[in-house]
């Protein structure tokens, strides 16, 4: 997962004094740490408003978002709900274990039903969560999933979600060799399928959200793709430079004339 995404930066030729790691609490959630580039570790569920805030600041910045699907799913989901929708130009890698995995092991969103963890040792009452059919559904305008055994593949699909213009999902199944041994590399690898780009046209959202929705094989690559303004395109406020460099504070003369206005 590492490797692919350095992979993807390096293949980008991204600037790393213009680029921002931002994650949440986990085992995921340290990778900043393993990045030469501008990196915030923040709280569980709170990637992506920290992440949001920056590119607002300075819409020149690439920011990348990284985490769990318990910090993602779980926690932040509202987070990532509101997000998508208001398509502001940034990339969400979710590394999803289906589990809790800095807890040492407790059912997360994304855990099937029935499956037997700590917190849920008769077997998990709740279905899961599908990532890639809510964020279609949701407005991300990039929806894409990767392996982590796959990691040549997974370093194309995050270069083509950073390199979207708005909001950008890459779910990356990602085995937890230690707290999940359920769904493991073995377990992946017969069901993985490359998205054959020739014959599915990530445009097409019914089309998306039918292979998001598969169950009989999990497709890996693009699944949607959507050129839409962004937020930074749209909003009034965000016009002009970025705001980071923009004059704070009022002249002596807007100061008198704001006075007169009251007086
Ligand atoms: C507000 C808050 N609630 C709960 C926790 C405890 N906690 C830390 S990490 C974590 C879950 C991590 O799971 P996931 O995001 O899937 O990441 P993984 O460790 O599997 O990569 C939880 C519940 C916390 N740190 N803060």
């Amino acid at each position: 997962m590492l490797n692919a995404l350095q992979n993807a930066f390096a293949a980008l030729d991204l600037d790393r004094r213009n680029l921002v790691v931002v994650s949440g609490i986990g085992c995921s959630s340290d990778l900043p740490h393993f990045l030469n580039v501008y990196g915030i570790h923040t709280l569980h569920g709170r990637a992506l408003p920290v992440a949001q805030g920056i590119k607002m600041a300075n819409k020149e910045l690439t920011v990348v978002v990284t985490g769990g699907d318990g910090d993602g799913y779980g926690i932040g989901a509202g987070h990532f709900l509101h997000a998508m929708r208001r398509n502001l130009d940034l990339t969400y890698i979710v590394m999803d274990n289906r589990i809790y995995g800095l807890t040492t092991g407790q059912a997360s969103p994304t855990s099937y039903k029935g499956h037997k963890t700590k917190s849920t040792p008769a077997g998990n009452p709740e279905c899961a969560l599908n990532p890639l059919a809510l964020a279609v559904a949701g407005g991300a305008t990039f929806v894409g999933r990767g392996f982590s055994g796959e990691p040549i593949h997974l370093a194309e699909t995050m270069k083509r979600a950073i390199a979207h213009k708005g909001f950008s999902l890459v779910d990356v199944l990602s085995p937890c060799v230690t707290w999940n041994k359920s769904f493991s590399y073995d377990y992946y690898r017969p069901l993985i399928v490359k998205l054959d780009q020739d014959r599915h046209d990530p445009s097409d959202r019914d089309a998306a959200l039918r292979q998001a929705l598969r169950e009989d094989k999990l497709p890996i690559g693009v699944l949607y793709e959507i050129d839409e303004p962004t937020f930074a395109e749209e909003e009034p406020s965000l016009q002009g430079g970025p705001l980071v460099r923009s004059r704070i504070g009022l002249t002596d003369e807007e100061w008198a004339a704001l006075m007169d206005e009251f007086s």
